[in-house]
């Protein structure tokens, strides 16, 4: 089993380059945003709880999304591996992960980390607002609110895989392709090591 981590700061690409990475390398993807997206949609109660954090530019408390990660990781047994997208978020959420991929016999082999300027994230996210229909997009207060959760409560978690060399910084700006070179790259290496 090969298993990434896509890091880095609200409209950083995590979204994007997730889309071409599970084409190539035929890995599941989690994206923890995208599930509490469907739970919304579907107005479950776990998606109404989430919303009210979602709309004010806050993370959704931990629990929720490690339930959300556990359920997926069950219901995926016959995995190549996973693309983890948005998740973890918190240092909470890397020990919970870290532990449930225990219980499978697996672990993290890579940490891709993308960075992008503030400037450019907040050009990006309110581009998408325009047509994504996603209400924390619209408003840049909002933005700047992800943006300041990713700085305290989410960039100290690539801290946590640094203790263990697993934590590659990559240029999230240029084209989406010139993006999608270096990230295979990187994965390559140490795919092919692996296997
Ligand atoms: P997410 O759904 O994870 O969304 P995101 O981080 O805002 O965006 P992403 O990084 O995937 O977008 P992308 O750059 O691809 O989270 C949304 C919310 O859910 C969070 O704020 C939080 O409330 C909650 N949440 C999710 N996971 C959680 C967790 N684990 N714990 C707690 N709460 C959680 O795209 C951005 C834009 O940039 C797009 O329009 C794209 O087209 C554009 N773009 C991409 N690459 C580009 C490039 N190279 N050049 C120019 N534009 C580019």
């Amino acid at each position: 089993m090969f298993n990434i981590i896509l890091f880095g700061p609200p409209g950083s690409g995590k979204g994007t380059q997730s889309q071409n990475l599970i084409a190539k390398y035929g890995l599941k993807h989690l994206s923890t945003g995208d599930l509490l997206r469907s739970e919304i949609a579907f107005q479950t109660p776990l998606g109404i709880e989430a919303k009210n954090f979602m709309d004010k530019g806050q993370l959704v408390p931990d629990e929720v999304v490690i339930g959300m990660i556990s359920t997926a990781l069950e219901t995926n047994p016959d995995a190549q591996g996973f693309l983890f997208d948005g998740f973890p978020r918190t240092d909470a959420q890397a020990e919970a992960l870290d532990k449930l991929l225990q219980l499978k016999k697996t672990s993290i082999a890579v940490m891709l980390a993308l960075d992008v300027s503030e400037d450019e994230l907040i050009k990006r996210l309110l581009h998408r607002g325009q047509s994504s229909g996603r209400s924390d997009d619209v408003d840049e207060a909002v933005i700047r609110s992800r943006i300041h959760e990713y700085e305290n409560k989410t960039k100290p978690v690539a801290d946590y895989y640094k203790k263990f060399n697993k934590v590659v910084h990559i240029k999230g700006e240029g084209s989406v392709d010139e993006i999608f070179n270096l990230l295979c790259k990187e994965i390559d290496d140490r795919k092919n090591v692996d296997d």
